[in-house]
């Protein structure tokens, strides 16, 4: 499974965070980024927000004398074998932070339209897949989309400031079936009310993965006007050659997929 792995500096952390991290002397005066994994490089355009598990545990991981990235062990273990640490296979934890603890905290998504965005909770991120980060794309996402809107909705029993999930989708992608907000435009069709409804959104992000992949053109961006499916390998090359970007693999058979 190759992904892009999306690197979301940190600019604030939530007050949680702030205690817990604040004190860490290996900490300071490093450049922190939470790295979200893509599959979709070319929709980084869109990111709105960015989602954790507030369950699950991230560590931040040493990766060179100026970069720290905020991740699963999984994945840091992951990235240290494919070369991305001062020393290969080498994890070195610096701290350790519930999801929980990082909601709110106020991120820089690279080549989005929105310059700072906010850290929010998602009941489904898994520990198996990724980084365990997920960049949020609400107009090509239909997890992403109403996740966003359940969180709009119902703020107080989420736990957070409504105005860090006052981002609207910005539309990145026209197509032919869907226009160019082909997630909450399926997400409407097919009546999905929550980020609980686990069949229907399964379908969803079928049906608006390969409507964006096959019939898909760019509406924004560096590759406006190309077709997706040419504009995918240019916008992940480019995040990589900006360094806001980098490959990043998961081993066959260790990842659970619904193709595999
Ligand atoms: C931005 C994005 C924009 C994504 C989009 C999808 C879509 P797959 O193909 O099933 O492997 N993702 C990544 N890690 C996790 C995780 N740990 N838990 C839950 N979701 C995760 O799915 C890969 C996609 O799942 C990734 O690509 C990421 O969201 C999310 F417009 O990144 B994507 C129609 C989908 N559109």
């Amino acid at each position: 499974q190759e992904y892009t792995g999306i690197k979301l500096q940190v600019i604030e952390w939530s007050e949680e965070a702030q205690n817990t991290l604040g004190s860490v002397k290996e900490l300071e005066n490093k450049n922190i980024y939470l790295i979200a994994a893509t599959m979709r490089p070319e929709t980084m355009y869109g990111q709105t927000n960015c989602y954790v598990g507030t369950g699950l545990n991230y560590g931040l991981y040493k990766i060179n004398e100026t970069d720290v990235f905020l991740c699963t062990y999984r994945s840091a273990r992951n990235m240290a074998f494919q070369g991305y640490t001062s020393e290969r296979g080498v994890v070195h934890q610096i701290a350790e932070v519930k999801g929980a603890a990082l909601i709110g905290t106020k991120v820089r998504p690279p080549l989005s339209k929105y310059d700072q965005v906010y850290v929010l909770p998602m009941e489904n991120v898994i520990t198996t897949k990724g980084t365990g980060v997920v960049t949020s794309v609400p107009s090509d996402s239909p997890d992403d989309y109403i996740t966003l809107q359940d969180l709009k909705k119902k703020s107080a029993y989420y736990k957070i400031d409504p105005s860090w999930a006052a981002f609207d989708p910005i539309p990145i992608i026209d197509t032919p079936t869907y226009g160019n907000l082909a997630a909450p435009t399926v997400c409407q069709q097919k009546k999905i009310n929550s980020q609980k409804d686990r069949v229907q959104l399964t379908e969803a992000k079928e049906i608006v993965y390969k409507e964006g992949f096959y019939n898909g053109v760019m509406l924004i961006g560096d590759f406006k006007g190309k077709p997706v499916q040419e504009a995918k390998p240019l916008v992940r090359d480019l995040l990589i050659s900006n360094g806001q970007g980098f490959l990043y693999s998961e081993p066959e058979g260790l990842v659970m997929s619904r193709s595999g």
